[in-house]
């Protein structure tokens, strides 16, 4: 029977026989990941079917399943087939599937697992796609970042809306949730799309979930100095007590905020690290957005002084990586017709205007 060295170390689930077979320093004598075994399985599928004992205790079964956890994730590092056919013509994903119907806790197992495989599976696929981007040189690149739930998708979706569609969706998605209903779906991965202001202007978004910086590479923001970045922050915002919803006014989580935007900032600046440029306008330029104005209406002086007290600080900190522009804005992400939306998407187009120059 034919069987990698590899399979066999999987199928028993010995995470340090996996990582000594893939050792990176074997170079080409490493073990090859997508072998075959004699039912068209590599080991992906190997690690699946290596079953955890019932009879050892709860320490070694959990112990276990970590190192499982660590294989699936060792194999998907070295880019193993996640669309592998096995001769009964099911997939890893598929013969995960089917032990969902096991115990609580053995289900919860390959949750796990599943998760593990769908986030390498986005991960290449956007690496596909980026390379795919790379030849579209025309199209105006808009990198959204910012942490999850502050708006991102929201904004991205406004800016293409002309007052005739906002009119059409102004039921629902003119409408901005209140502090503690705004529950929602989170962007996976990344989502990106070429977008239409209502002028026509063309652009294509990278919308990034609020956790994304795990998916990015330096090499999609390669040519940063083309690209345009918005930062979007909250100016208001609320937390959940016992006492039920307690709203936080702009001046309440100044700091907290700033200290985000500066995250991004800071990833922003490391992932062009070396690209420094003297010339100010090959530094990638960022937009700063501050949303749920809707949530600070109250306070409307408040809310500008503070989105400019953060750009202010930011702006001077980055002065010499980044070109964090004058403009300042507060603005309600679902309002696609405000006036702030209207400055936002002619910044975007002088921006292209410039770029395609
Ligand atoms: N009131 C109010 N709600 C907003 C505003 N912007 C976004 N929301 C709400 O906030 C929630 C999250 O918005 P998204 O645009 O999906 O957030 P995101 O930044 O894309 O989040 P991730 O994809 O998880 O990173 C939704 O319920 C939106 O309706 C705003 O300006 N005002
Ligand atoms: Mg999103």
């Amino acid at each position: 029977v034919r069987v990698s060295p590899l399979y066999t170390a999987a199928r028993r689930g010995s995470l340090q026989c996996c990582e000594l077979l893939l050792d990176k320093t074997l170079r080409d004598r490493k073990a090859n990941v997508n072998l075959l075994n004699e039912n068209n399985e590599n080991a992906l599928f190997a690690i699946l079917r290596f079953d955890i004992s019932d009879n050892v205790s709860q320490v070694e079964i959990q112990k276990q399943r970590n190192e499982a956890m660590q294989i699936v994730q060792l194999l998907l590092d070295e880019n193993i087939r996640i669309d592998c056919i096995n001769k009964d013509k099911s997939t890893p994903l598929k013969l995960i599937k089917s032990k969902f119907g096991l115990s609580k806790d053995k289900s919860a197992y390959y949750k796990h697992i599943e998760e593990l495989i769908v986030k390498a599976e986005k991960q290449r696929e956007y690496h596909e796609l980026m390379i795919e981007e790379g030849i579209l040189p025309d199209i105006g690149k808009l990198f959204v970042c910012g942490h999850g739930g502050v708006g991102k998708t929201t904004l991205k979706d406004a800016l293409q809306r002309d007052w005739i569609q906002a009119k059409i969706t102004s039921r629902f998605k003119e409408r901005c949730p209140d502090p503690g209903k705004d529950d929602y779906t989170p962007t996976a991965g990344i989502d990106v799309q070429s977008i239409k202001l209502p002028d026509g202007t063309k652009f294509s978004v990278w919308d990034y979930a609020g956790q994304a910086e795990f998916y990015v590479t330096h090499t999609m923001f390669l040519d940063a100095s083309t690209a345009t970045f918005i930062v979007v922050y909250k100016i208001a915002d609320y937390r959940m007590s016992e006492e039920g919803i307690k709203f936080m006014k702009p001046s309440e989580i100044y700091e907290e905020q700033k200290k985000k935007v500066e995250y991004w900032l800071r990833f922003i600046r490391s992932t062009n690290a070396g690209r420094k440029s003297e010339d100010e306008d090959k530094r990638p330029h960022v937009i700063l957005v501050a949303s749920r104005a809707d949530w600070a209406k109250e306070f409307p002086n408040e809310a500008k002084q503070v989105a400019q007290t953060i750009h202010d600080e930011v702006q001077e900190t980055f002065k010499d990586d980044l070109k964090i522009l004058d403009d300042v804005f507060v603005i309600n992400c679902h309002n696609s017709q405000c006036s702030d939306m209207e400055r936002l998407r002619k910044i975007l187009k002088e921006r292209k205007a410039a770029v395609l120059k």
